[in-house]
């Protein structure tokens, strides 16, 4: 095989999983003809409809040059063969997604080719999983049916074959409702465009930012994702996140305030009314058998405060407001169940007894399967998060926080007996439509050729050609897509190990760590390995205590030692509380119960949008075997830091 022709072959993304080079090549016309047998008439529709669309002229069998084929049983759903040699171009499936995967595939070597002949080959190709997903949060910032069917257009390029949309939460509500007309006017605005702003202004609604999607704006997305063979999965948020329908139906919430609460009351019977008729008109819009309806993230007090969720739970005998929880969940699910429909939830309503078994979990907590009970679709909030950073946090746009690049989205591996993998675009950050697109590529390429080719098949190097072909091609039709040319990379410091005085040597804390934190443990700030640009990559060691007193580690150097230089490094991200210490001692000496002072250092704290990293050192000359390191933070909040370098 010539290195030309495996470059072809590796145009296409997701990689296909089997390709077999023959001699000869096929040219195709500019229009080549086409046509589809043995197909029924929906999927003989959709094809046509597509592959006109797409520079090719539908006819009848006998002259085409490219022929889609149905044969049952011929490959595993939604695979394909491709047959390019000879007399021109076959494709066989055993469903009509095959044939759509095996055309992108065609129409990636067709573009590859530029004009010229492409080599003639076999390839065999299927899925590895059978849920290939991407999740929009339309809630937190308005978009338009336009900007969703953009994003459709990039993921059937991509194999990919779910759009889970997230259409309800605090910040705003995005289904239009006939039935509860204060979803559309109120629930679905805010006073501030940004959620930042609207976050920071103390979460008001009504005002002149949102909108809701309309029935009809909503049917055009499913049926233009059905003509691509993606299914379109609404989330309707329950039983919490769900300020904005509580700001607009107060009676919904416990004390009957709405404002301040963000659960629907468990023990009140219009909680299931509401959400009983809004299903109603979220299953007239969409089809999909699977209906997600949240369940993450919902704080218990407000149910432990309400006469009537007591009364709920003593009627039902459950032991505690997660049992309360799994009871909501389940009723709700009767009801899909009782529109042939099934329920998908986050992982946080595993809690108390879990769902019914024929849930489907979405897994965001860990990096397994959180349940071997049921179904899981693996969306790691660790590598399928794309609203974390993907380059060093200086050279890009405020994001939620967390630094998650195209080779971490890459590297994750889900666990076999997950069902699904999915790339989620929370958008608390992402105000604009262009921010959302630079965000989403190219890391959703790494989302979706994990989810569609075999493990064997990946590899890093290759992908990441394809990904500046993929990526310039996608700029070609005007979108924005993050530049993996001008990539920084991780933090220096974290790209090679450091060698010093105190490295593997023994650290006493003084003071704990944080167990949520805990880096490499008890040998982590004296291992030389320093942590990247975020506290989540298992390097950085956390600290936590509510008392003032953080960092405090004695090292014993094993014997006197010439000293010129001890420092650590600590991080600051405001947001989610983690700061840089207010007061920094370090000492050194031969009796570790009487050591001297060499520097305090004293920090003002300033908030700043940035993540920052910054320096607390001595320099001089002292010998010693000891070395103790303080950090204080009298204001509160966790610090961070990765190593003490003493040299
Ligand atoms: C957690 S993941 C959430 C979302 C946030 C996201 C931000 C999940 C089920 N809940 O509400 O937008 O983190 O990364």
């Amino acid at each position: 095989m010539t290195n030309l022709l495996m470059a072809l072959a590796l145009a296409i993304t997701p990689v296909p999983n089997n390709v077999v080079y023959n001699n000869g090549s096929v040219k195709l016309a500019k229009t080549p003809t086409l046509s589809i047998e043995s197909a029924g008439a929906s999927d003989s529709l959709r094809l046509a409809g597509y592959a006109s669309e797409h520079g090719f002229s539908v006819t009848g069998r006998k002259k085409s040059s490219v022929r889609l084929k149905i044969v049952a049983g011929s490959t595993p759903e939604e695979g394909y063969v491709l047959k390019i040699g000879g007399k021109g171009v076959e494709i066989t499936a055993t469903d009509g997604a095959g044939l759509f995967y095996g055309l992108q595939a065609l129409m990636d070597l067709r573009e590859n080719a530029d004009g010229k002949a492409i080599p003639s080959m076999t390839i065999t190709d299927s899925p590895r999983l059978p849920y290939r997903g991407m999740m929009l949060d339309l809630s937190r910032h308005y978009r338009s049916k336009e900007f969703v069917m953009r994003q459709i257009r990039a993921m059937e390029r991509l194999n990919l074959n779910r759009l889970h949309l997230h259409l309800t939460d605090a910040a705003g509500w995005r289904i239009e409702s006939d039935k509860y007309p204060r979803l559309n006017s109120l629930a679905a605005f805010r006073p501030d465009s940004t959620w930042k702003a609207w976050n920071e202004g103390g979460n008001q609604y009504g005002g002149a930012y949102g909108g809701v999607l309309s029935k009809q704006d909503l049917k055009d997305i499913v049926e233009y994702a059905a003509d691509r063979y993606i299914t379109v999965i609404p989330e309707v948020e329950m039983p919490s996140h769900s300020e904005e329908v509580l700001a607009a139906y107060p009676m919904l919430s416990c004390n009957k305030k709405g404002v301040g609460n963000s659960n629907f009351c468990a023990g009140s019977e219009a909680s299931f009314e509401f959400i009983r008729d809004i299903l109603d008109e979220v299953m007239e819009i969409f089809p999909s058998t699977q209906i997600h309806i949240g369940g993450d993230e919902a704080p218990k007090a407000q149910w432990m405060e309400c006469d009537a969720c007591q009364a709920r739970m003593a009627e039902h005998d459950l032991q505690s407001p997660e049992h309360l929880q799994s009871w909501f969940i389940r009723r709700v699910e009767e009801y899909l169940a009782s529109h042939g429909r099934k329920a998908i939830v986050w992982d946080d309503a595993l809690e108390g007894d879990g769902p019914s078994a024929d849930a489907t979990i979405m897994s965001w907590k860990g990096t397994e399967p959180s349940s071997v009970s049921y179904p899981v679709i693996m969306s790691p909030g660790r590598y399928c998060y794309l609203d974390s950073y993907q380059d060093a946090p200086s050279s890009q746009p405020e994001a939620i926080g967390g630094y998650t690049p195209l080779d971490a989205v890459y590297g994750y591996e889900p666990d076999s007996l997950a069902v699904g993998l999915q790339g989620n675009l929370w958008c608390e950050y992402i105000p604009s439509d262009s921010h959302a697109e630079y965000m989403l590529y190219p890391r959703m390429f790494a989302v979706a050729e994990t989810a569609w080719s075999q493990p064997d098949r990946k590899n890093p190097e290759d992908f990441r050609k394809r990904v500046m072909a993929e990526a310039s091609r996608m700029r070609n039709e005007g979108y924005t897509v993050f530049d993996i040319s001008s990539e920084i990379g991780n933090r220096p410091e974290a790209k090679s190990s450091v060698d010093h005085l105190a490295r593997g040597k023994k650290v006493t804390y003084l003071q704990p760590y944080w167990k949520n934190y805990p880096a490499d443990g008890e040998g982590s700030l004296t291992d030389g390995v320093r942590g990247g640009w975020n506290y989540s990559d298992r390097l950085w060691q956390g600290f936590a205590q509510s008392s003032p007193e953080r960092v405090d580690v004695l090292i014993d150097l094993e014997e006197q030692k010439q000293l010129s230089e001890i420092y650590a490094t600590f991080m600051q991200i405001c947001q989610p509380d983690v700061w840089m210490p207010e007061h920094v001692e370090i000492y050194a000496g031969d009796d570790p119960d009487n050591l001297t002072l060499l520097n305090r250092i004293d920090l003002e704290r300033k908030p700043d949008t940035e993540v920052s990293f910054r320096n607390f050192g001595w320099t001089g000359s002292v010998s010693a075997r000891y070395v103790r390191y303080r950090a204080t933070a009298p204001s509160g909040g966790v610090l961070f830091t990765d190593e003490i370098i003493v040299k």
